[in-house]
């Protein structure tokens, strides 16, 4: 199978993180491609009108995007735990984890599109504090949440997710997560250090 992939995109990595956990990294051809609303990619606007990655590519010349639906899909290739649970309080709370982590690029990207990406004379602070907001808020939320107790036991897409949506904004040098939270921070800390993150590191500037 074929990952059109971007080496600085939390979307496509959270993909990449899934197949290494799942130890299916060795039947994916991971290419590098740039996107950008600005910037016209053919070969990605050709398999997703959306014109962006991640896009996983079939051996039957089927096309699937957004990163959770090629996640899910992987999931069902594997032999082992499910990555997306099935019990049903671990499945909503995992997936109502991943939809935040989505949130969290959707808001870091939006920031940065208001900060560095946009020309300057066409910014809009407002929508820059907007988003800001949404990242400091769910920032609290999951130290909320990691204060929890019990803990989700092992690794689903939730935490997958998660823990590249983080990165993605650290990378990027957007708001801090980690002062003042520590629960947050300690397990951070922790899953960065699994191969699967170790083997995926985020490189490259964004070409708008
Ligand atoms: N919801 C999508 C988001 C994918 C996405 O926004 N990818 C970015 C790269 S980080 C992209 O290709 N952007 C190009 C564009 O917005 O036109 C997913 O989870 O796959």
């Amino acid at each position: 199978m074929q990952l059109l992939y971007q080496t600085h995109s939390p979307y496509a990595r959270k993909v990449l993180v899934m197949a290494h956990e799942a130890g299916l990294a060795n039947r994916l051809h991971v290419v590098h491609h740039e996107t950008s609303p600005t910037w016209r990619n053919e070969e990605v606007f050709c398999l997703n009108p959306l014109g962006k990655v991640p896009v996983l590519v079939l051996d039957d010349g089927t096309a699937l995007f957004d990163s959770s639906v090629i996640c899910e899909y992987l999931d069902g290739l594997h032999d082992g735990p499910t990555f997306i649970p099935s019990d049903p309080r671990e499945r909503w709370r995992s997936l109502r984890l991943q939809a935040l982590a989505q949130g969290l690029c959707d808001a870091g990207i939006a920031v940065r599109h208001e900060t560095v990406r946009r020309p300057e004379a066409l910014r809009y602070p407002a929508m820059r504090d907007g988003q800001m907001e949404k990242l400091v808020a769910a920032y609290d939320f999951l130290e909320r949440e990691w204060a929890d107790p019990s803990p989700p036991c092992r690794i689903d897409i939730g935490q997958i997710a998660l823990a590249t949506a983080l990165s993605w904004l650290a990378f990027r040098e957007l708001p801090d997560f980690e002062h003042g939270r520590p629960h947050l921070s300690a397990w951070y800390r922790a899953f960065i250090q699994r191969p699967s993150m170790l083997a995926t590191p985020l490189t490259g500037d964004t070409v708008d």
